[in-house]
C-alpha cells in the first residue's frame, strides 16, 4: 500500500537528546538506545470511521518519537499497518450495505489526507492486512507445527502457555485479562480452548465472509494480532525499538503479538519498549467507533480550521494522559497559533537558542509536548513585550516548530 507524502523536515543547528520514554512492560521510563537506524512499529487504523481526534492524538505521539530520533541524526524505519479486513470492518460494511473493500479504501484514503494535513511523517512501509496474508499463513503453520497453536473446529488458536514471557507487556492478572479479552475482540467464553485467553490466529472461512487460501490451514482469514506480528517481523525483525499504539492496545493486542513473535522465533523481546498513548474522550466517554461519539479531523478541517491548530490542540496534552476533546481545547489552540504566527512575523526577536534547547529537553523527557508549548509561549510573550535584536530568531523558531512538533507557522 502507498503511504502519504512526507512534509519537509527543516534542518536545525546542533542535535537533540536521546529519548527517555515510558515503557508499559517495565512500568517506568527507559532511555532508548537505537542504532543509527531506529525501528518503530505503530499499529494503524481499522479503516472505518477514521480519522477521529483519538486516532490523531495517538499518531501525533509517535510522530514526535520519529521527529526526536531524526533530530538525533538517526534514520527512522517506521512501519504501520492498516487492518483492512477484520470483524468490525465487515460488520460495518454489512450494516450500511457498503462493499467492504470500497469502505476500507475510502477510509484509508481519508486517513492519508488527514495525516498529510496534520504533517505526520509517513511510515516507510504502510502495509494492509490483506496484502500481508501470504506472509501470515506460513507463520501460523510454523506455530502449529511447533505445538504453540492448535485447531478448534477448523479455526487455529495460539496457546499463550507457549510463551514463558506471556503477561509481561501488560502486567495484568488473569481476571483483568479475561475481562479485557472479552471486551476487545477475544472469545474467552468459547468452549474447547486450552486457555480462555488463547487468541485466534486463523479463522476458517465463514459463509458470506471473504476468505483466502491458507495452504494447509484451509481457506480463511487471519486473526488480528498475527497480522501486526507478520508485518513487523517482515519489515523490522525481532528486537525493534518501539511498539506503539493507544493504551487500549496494551492488552490483548500487544501482549499477544509479543507472545506470538517470541514463540515463533525463540528470541526475546519482540520490542524493546511498548509505548502507549492515553485515550481521548468526548462528553465523558472514550471516543470510539462502537459508541459513535466521534469528532473527525476531516470535519473540523472542512469547517475551515487550520490543521496546524488541530495539531496544537493535540500537542497541548501529554501523550500519556487521558483527556477530553472540547470546543475550548480547539479555541485555545487557534489563539495560540495566532499568537505564535504574530511573534514569528517580525524580522528579529529574542534569541531562540535557549528555546530550541528547551523544546529538545522537553520532548526527550517522555515527549513532554505541553512543556515544549509552554516554552514557545514564553518566547512569544517576550517577543510581544520587548522584542529583541536577534535577526535569525523568528526564522529559527519557525523551523524548530516545524521540525520538532510538525507545526508549520
Ligand atoms: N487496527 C487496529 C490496530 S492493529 C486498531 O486498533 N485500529 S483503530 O482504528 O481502532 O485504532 C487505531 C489507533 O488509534 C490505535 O492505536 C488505537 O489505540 C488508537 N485509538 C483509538 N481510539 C482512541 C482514542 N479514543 N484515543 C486515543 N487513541 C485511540
Ligand atoms: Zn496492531
Amino acid at each position: 500500500m502507498h503511504a502519504w507524502p512526507a512534509s519537509e523536515v527543516p534542518a536545525l543547528p546542533g542535535q537533540g537528546r536521546d529519548l527517555r520514554i515510558h515503557d508499559t512492560a517495565t512500568g517506568g521510563r527507559v532511555t532508548l538506545d537505537p542504532g543509527p537506524v531506529a525501528r518503530i512499529y505503530v499499529c494503524g487504523i481499522t479503516p472505518y470511521d477514521a480519522t477521529h481526534m483519538g486516532h490523531a492524538a495517538t499518531y501525533n505521539a509517535f510522530d514526535l518519537v520519529q521527529r526526536v530520533w531524526l533530530d538525533t541524526k538517526r534514520q527512522v524505519h517506521y512501519v504501520q499497518n492498516v487492518t483492512d479486513v477484520d470483524d468490525p470492518l465487515l460488520e460495518r460494511a454489512n450494516k450500511t450495505g457498503d462493499d467492504w473493500t470500497a469502505l476500507a479504501e475510502r477510509e484509508t484514503a481519508l486517513f492519508r489526507e488527514d495525516m498529510t494535513a496534520l504533517r505526520m511523517l509517513p511510515p516507510r512501509h504502510y502495509i494492509g492486512a490483506v496484502e500481508a496474508i501470504p506472509g501470515i499463513v506460513p507463520l501460523v503453520e510454523r506455530l502449529r507445527d511447533a505445538g504453540a497453536a492448535y485447531e478448534l473446529d477448523g479455526d487455529i488458536y495460539f496457546s499463550v502457555a507457549s510463551d514463558p514471557h506471556f503477561g509481561e507487556v501488560s502486567g495484568l492478572d488473569a481476571e483483568a485479562m479475561r475481562l479485557l479479552s472479552a471486551e476487545r475482540g477475544g472469545d474467552p467464553e468459547r468452549e474447547g480452548k486450552k486457555n480462555p485467553l488463547d487468541p485466534m490466529l486463523w479463522m476458517a472461512a465463514r459463509d458470506g465472509e471473504p476468505s483466502w487460501d491458507g495452504g494447509s490451514l484451509g481457506r480463511g482469514r487471519p486473526g488480528w494480532h498475527i497480522e501486526c506480528v507478520a508485518i513487523a517481523l517482515d519489515h523490522l525483525g525481532m528486537g525493534f525499538d518501539v511498539q506503539g499504539g493507544g493504551s487500549d492496545l496494551a492488552f490483548p493486542h500487544h501482549e499477544m503479538g509479543a507472545s506470538h513473535a517470541q514463540a515463533l522465533t525463540g528470541e526475546y523481546p519482540f520490542a524493546k519498549a511498548y509505548v502507549h498513548a492515553g485515550m481521548v474522550a468526548l462528553n465523558g466517554e472514550k471516543m470510539s467507533k462502537s459508541k459513535g461519539n466521534l469528532v473527525f479531523v476531516s470535519t473540523v478541517r472542512r469547517e475551515g480550521t487550520d490543521p496546524a491548530a488541530i495539531r496544537l490542540a493535540l500537542l497541548a496534552h501529554h501523550y500519556r494522559a487521558d483527556w477530553e476533546w472540547t470546543d475550548a481545547v480547539l479555541e485555545e489552540a487557534e489563539e495560540r497559533l495566532a499568537r505564535w504566527r504574530d511573534a514569528v512575523s517580525r524580522p528579529d526577536g529574542p534569541s531562540a537558542d535557549a528555546l530550541l534547547a528547551e523544546i529538545r529537553t522537553a520532548l526527550a523527557d517522555d515527549l513532554d509536548s505541553p512543556a515544549a508549548l509552554a516554552a514557545v509561549d514564553r518566547w512569544a510573550a517576550a517577543q510581544t513585550a520587548d522584542g529583541g535584536t536577534d535577526e535569525g530568531a523568528p526564522g529559527l523558531v519557525s523551523r524548530a516548530l516545524d521540525a520538532l512538533l510538525g507545526v508549520a507557522l
